[in-house]
């Protein structure tokens, strides 16, 4: 039987927000993100904004560039926090089988759902209306029967849209489907595919599943399943976020990335007594830094069957702190440890996809 998957995805979620609690910024280009003095770069911005062709990631001196009269706002991530939690509630009152990708992002299985009389499209059109009286904020929503075309649904009818792919259009839609817009093609995959006369889902079924699996590994397979319409993974409910870290701020940011790394270093320490005393074992364990933009990135690794030692732990944060950037003074490390496992009874690693 065909599943019911249903993707939300807020529409220009930190924009929005901004925008809902100043109303001076409604109808403005607006852009969320680092300013351009300290390299600052482009969380999101504005409809009004995408206009003049900024978007996500791009460094804000060339927004500020391509719009001159933007209004620049430092993001506000404990509000984004509070409303994403408020959108989450609501989903959870539908199902339990909510996954959240992000803050303005998750997806429901409602395959087995009794609202609306089963009907997906109502129970999204609903959650919608719903998110809109709760948050005064638009979401947009895709409709299918697996996560991979729900969540290219939902960018179909943005902003403040709905739109559905039924299983007859399945394949179909994947045929024609550009490849980069497929979920897990990044750009180096792209470059790659393109190389290999690959530019449309239809391509890439032609290309057949034992040459991608040569050139992409494991990865080839789940492509190879996407170019026929089919997409495995299920839902996967969060588990309940349990963790424990210590956090610090300074009084002033620090810049020398040897300080950086040993302030890491002890709150790795204290984090893992406190683990100790409460007689936890860990699988992942993050790091945190806030910038002086306020801007914050977190890297994560996780270990089987558990961290043992903070020594062992320290080698792993040296490592996820290389491969963040440090061109800003840093104001708050943190370290914190969860996915929590019983000492005996460490699951073996999971598979990257359910095969059902
Ligand atoms: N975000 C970010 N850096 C990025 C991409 C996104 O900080 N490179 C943040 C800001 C966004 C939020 O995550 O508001 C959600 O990301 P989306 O990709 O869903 O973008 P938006 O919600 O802003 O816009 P859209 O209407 O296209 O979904
Ligand atoms: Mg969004």
């Amino acid at each position: 039987m065909n599943r019911k998957i249903i993707h939300i995805d807020m529409d220009a979620f930190y924009a929005s927000v901004e925008q809902r609690d100043n109303p001076k910024l409604r109808g403005k280009p607006v852009i969320v993100g680092g300013r351009s003095e300290s390299r600052g770069v482009v969380a999101t911005c504005s409809y009004e904004a995408r206009q003049y062709g900024i978007r996500s990631a791009m460094p804000t001196s060339k927004a500020l560039r391509l719009c001159p009269h933007a209004i620049l706002i430092s993001p506000r991530f404990e509000t984004y926090r509070a409303i994403s939690g408020q959108i989450r509630t609501l989903m959870l009152a539908i199902t339990p089988l909510v996954e959240p990708l992000s803050l303005d992002e998750a997806y429901l299985d409602v395959t087995n759902n009794q609202h609306e009389r089963g009907s997906a499209i109502r129970i999204a059109e609903r959650l919608r209306q719903e998110i809109y009286s709760a948050t005064e904020l638009t979401a947009s929503a895709g409709v299918s029967y697996n996560k991979m075309l729900a969540k290219i649904a939902s960018d179909l009818n943005k902003p403040n849209g709905l739109s559905v792919i039924l299983p007859e259009q399945g394949a179909d839609f994947i045929a024609t489907l550009p490849i980069e817009k497929i979920h897990g093609i990044g750009k180096a995959t792209t470059t790659k595919m393109h190389q290999m006369r690959i530019k449309t889902g239809a391509d890439l079924k032609a290309a057949g599943e034992a040459l991608l699996i040569r050139h992409f590994g494991k990865m080839g397979f789940f492509y190879y399943q996407i170019a026929c319409g089919n997409d495995p993974r299920e839902v996967k409910p969060q588990r309940e976020r349990k963790s424990i870290g210590v956090e610090k701020t300074f009084a002033q940011d620090l810049t020398h990335p040897d300080n950086i790394l040993a302030a890491l270093y002890e709150k790795n320490h204290e984090a893992f007594s406190l683990l100790r005393e409460k007689q936890q074992h860990a699988k992942t364990l993050t790091i945190k830094l806030k910038y002086s933009d306020f801007s914050q990135i977190t890297r994560s690794h996780s270990i089987n069957p558990y961290f043992m030692t903070a020594e062992n732990a320290d080698y792993w944060i040296a490592e996820l702190y290389r491969q963040i950037p440090t061109n800003q003074g840093v104001r708050l490390v943190g370290v914190s440890y969860s996915n929590f496992t019983e000492r005996s009874n460490a699951p073996q690693q999971m598979s990257l996809f359910h095969i059902t």
